[in-house]
């Protein structure tokens, strides 16, 4: 029966597409496209005010951090903003691949929005806060409690507390205190409350108060193939918490292995919509062809039923079919992300991140209007640092993504160029280079101490154009030079060695465009026109 499910997979991505394609008000969705929010998007964490609902996920060593979703259905997301834009909010000085923000919550109390976090390359867990979560968010509130994947809770009689994944008691597992919201002060002991149902590494807490109960829900197994979500209750929120006897309430660990199978499903939080139906968004991923995936953990969503003993029920199985048909929400459909940026306006557009934080020197809007200028600095893309890069998740498996760039470099060892980047030691770029007199198109490889130059061809003067076609198992490279009427191929490699399971870490893959200087002399700029990014799935 699983293996029915799993191997509509791929149809399912097809209706997806029409779904998505459309862009309109469509009729209540019966199959649901998931994910709901594709591309590198772990650690969902949503809220509700009235019926409008907002979600956060993790961004690591990425700059701004905690991106803002909102949502009329659950199922049709528009990026809204970032809860950290600030240095203040998001040092990254140091940060390695995979460090910076991890698990991310948003709540909402009286009028306030929170969003609590790590930033395990910093100060450790914090949360920042704002009545608009489209503007700027507060200054970080640190919070001295230690682990990770914090979460807020606002009890009814006034008192809020912290939730983490900690050592308390002498016992690891989840740790509750009472604070103060408006210091952060922690007003009671930490305390050790449940150390979930056996599975390595309980995380990700969230407690919810329902019919007198409350419930904690927590992630169990590690965030790959054994990942688990499973829940307890008690009638009083420091325990003793009596757990789930259908423990695991979601889990994809031990499915037979499947072409595009959706995997490591865990990392949930709940939801009550506003027509009273209940939610689940939760992490995955998809695997692109044998055991490994190069797209991150994504969003997705599912339905949830409550049994007769007052249990959360995600599915007769434990598993969200691919096909799943569910009745939604009314549909509201939001604009479709641009597919050409023209660079015209005097701020990025949502979708750029930079890795850490960005040299202001490196990049401009304001230098030549119409174009994103690179001004490449001694640092390079193979660096845990922060090169001249501005890129953008990978959200399709079948994409293609084209730049315009006018780049002259006088120097050797001046660069520019677009890149397919998992980290610093994990990267394919096109990018053009001089040697000597000549001015010429590279293609290069870096898979961890592996470096490979597989193409190298002379340029003419002018403007070019770099094509990346993104297929599940393949990435080609073209390009096309001033005065050429057709893209030239200079190679293809397999995305698997851009994947989670070859680079390690918790991040997706990345489009983007970059330049590299030398430490000699000031950098030539590199001119970026325009980016085109279109997903086929
Ligand atoms: C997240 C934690 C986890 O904080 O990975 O493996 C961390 N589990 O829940 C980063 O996503």
């Amino acid at each position: 029966m699983k293996s029915l499910f799993l191997n509509f997979i791929f149809l399912f991505g097809f209706i997806f597409s029409i779904h998505t394609q459309q862009g309109d008000v469509v009729a209540p969705s019966t199959t649901l496209p998931n994910p709901v929010i594709p591309g590198f998007n772990p650690d969902p964490s949503v809220c509700r005010v009235g019926d409008d609902y907002y979600l956060v996920t993790s961004t690591f060593e990425y700059f701004p951090g905690v991106p803002v979703y909102h949502s009329k259905d659950l199922i049709n997301w528009e990026h809204i903003g970032y809860c950290l834009t600030r240095n203040s909010q998001l040092p990254l000085d140091n940060c390695r691949s995979s460090g910076g923000i991890y698990a991310p919550t948003i709540r909402y109390n009286k009028g306030t929005f929170y969003m609590v976090t790590t930033n395990v390359s910093g100060k450790g867990n914090f949360y920042v806060h704002t009545q608009d979560p489209a503007g700027e968010w507060s200054e970080p509130v640190w919070v001295n409690q230690g682990g990770i994947d914090p979460t807020l809770f606002f009890d009814d009689d006034g008192k809020n507390y912290l939730v983490t994944n900690a050592m308390a008691d002498g016992k690891t597992g989840i740790a509750l205190s009472e604070i103060d919201l408006a210091t952060g002060d922690i007003l009671s002991p930490i305390q050790h409350i449940w150390g979930g149902t056996g599975g390595r590494y309980p995380e990700a807490p969230h407690i919810y108060k329902i019919n007198g109960w409350y419930y904690l829900m927590i992630a169990e197994g590690g965030t790959e193939y054994g990942h688990m979500e499973t829940i307890a209750r008690s009638k009083s929120i420091w325990g003793p918490y009596e757990s789930n006897p259908d423990n695991p309430i979601l889990t994809h660990r031990g499915l037979p292995g499947q072409y595009l199978q959706v995997q490591g499903t865990g990392h949930a939080d709940i939801i009550e919509a506003h027509d009273g139906s209940w939610w689940m968004v939760f992490l995955a991923f998809r695997k692109a062809g044998g055991d490994f995936h190069h797209l991150g953990r994504e969003t997705f969503l599912t339905p949830v039923t409550w049994n007769e003993q007052g249990w959360p029920v995600v599915s007769a199985d434990d598993i969200v079919s691919p096909d799943i048909k569910v009745k939604t929400l009314p549909l509201v459909s939001v604009a479709r992300p641009l597919v050409r940026d023209e660079f015209d306006k005097s701020q990025l557009n949502l979708c750029w991140n930079f890795l850490r934080n960005p040299d202001p020197a490196t990049w401009s809007l304001a230098e030549r209007p119409g174009f994103l200028t690179l001004a490449g600095n001694s640092v390079t893309l193979d660096q845990s640092s922060s090169p001249a890069f501005v890129g953008r998740r990978q959200q399709h498996f079948n994409c293609t993504a084209t730049a315009k760039l006018e780049f002259e470099p006088s120097a050797e060892g001046e660069t520019a160029g677009i890149t397919v980047l998992m980290n610093e030691k994990h990267h394919y770029d096109l990018h053009i280079i001089r040697e000597g007199e000549k001015k010429c198109i590279t293609l290069s490889y870096r898979i961890g101490n592996l470096k490979h130059v597989a193409f190298k061809a002379p340029l003419p003067e002018g403007p070019v154009q770099f094509r990346i076609t993104a297929e599940p198992l393949w990435y080609t490279f073209s390009y096309l030079p001033a005065g050429a009427s057709e893209f030239i191929p200079a190679g293809k490699m397999e995305s698997r060695y851009l994947s989670s399971e070859v680079a390690g870490g918790f991040t997706g893959v990345y489009l983007g465009m970059f330049a590299e200087g030398n430490a000699k002399s000031k950098a030539t700029p590199a001119y970026f026109d325009w980016f085109d990014y279109d997903g086929k799935d």
